[in-house]
């Protein structure tokens, strides 16, 4: 068995003009296709090699001699992640009660919450992603470096996620990481997704 490029959830134009067809031909086709394909080479001659993607990821995770392959297949999941996380530009995605109770609880608003996803991005140094999680009964936003995902943990459930590398935008928006963060968190976001994510834990509220 080896870990497999998931198919995208929409067509390769479906998230334009914010997301252009350009950026995902390279993004999905060229950045994700070869973290799924580096992290095959890694795990080939391995006993990992019958895992499913997630676990490799946490063992990775658990000693430094496993970077690379951290690193890949990290990236491998959170790129499948952060394309479930968007929906086409023209669908409605309404955020369930469940989910909009907790947002009240956490952030007083889904504006507020939109503030935060945008200024974290903002102030994410160099490569990373950012997150909205469920942790302890409370919503958060996060923010992870590199390849760092929020699956090891232990405890944050991710919701969505949204990749602040340059390569998301930068065909698109060029510099303008504001541009991109704000259009996409108002325009492509798949809150039907993060409901799903929601553990059935989050309903007792
Ligand atoms: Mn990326």
């Amino acid at each position: 068995m080896t870990i497999q490029l998931p198919q995208l959830p929409y067509a390769e134009n479906a998230l334009e003009p914010i997301i252009s067809e350009k950026t995902i031909q390279f993004h999905y086709g060229k950045h994700h296709q070869a973290y799924v394909q580096k992290t095959n080479e890694l795990i080939e001659r391995t006993d990992l090699k019958d895992k499913t993607l997630e676990e490799i990821v946490l063992y990775a995770a658990s000693d430094s001699v496993y970077t690379t392959l951290f690193n890949n297949a990290a990236q491998a999941w959170n790129h499948s992640f952060f394309w479930n996380s968007l929906k086409p530009i023209n669908e409605k995605k309404e955020i369930s009660e469940k989910l909009m109770k907790l947002i009240v609880q956490d952030f007083g608003s889904v504006e507020n919450l939109k503030k935060e996803l945008i200024q974290k991005g903002l102030a994410q140094f160099g490569s990373g992603w950012v997150w909205l999680v469920y942790e302890n009964e409370h919503l958060k936003v996060i923010s992870t470096s590199n390849a760092e995902t929020p699956l090891t943990s232990g405890s944050q459930v991710p919701l969505l996620t949204i990749d602040v590398w340059e390569h998301a935008y930068y065909l698109d928006e060029q510099n303008r990481r504001g541009d991109y963060l704000s259009n996409l968190v108002e325009q492509l976001l798949n809150w039907t997704f993060a409901d799903q994510n929601l553990p059935t834990t989050a309903e007792r509220g």
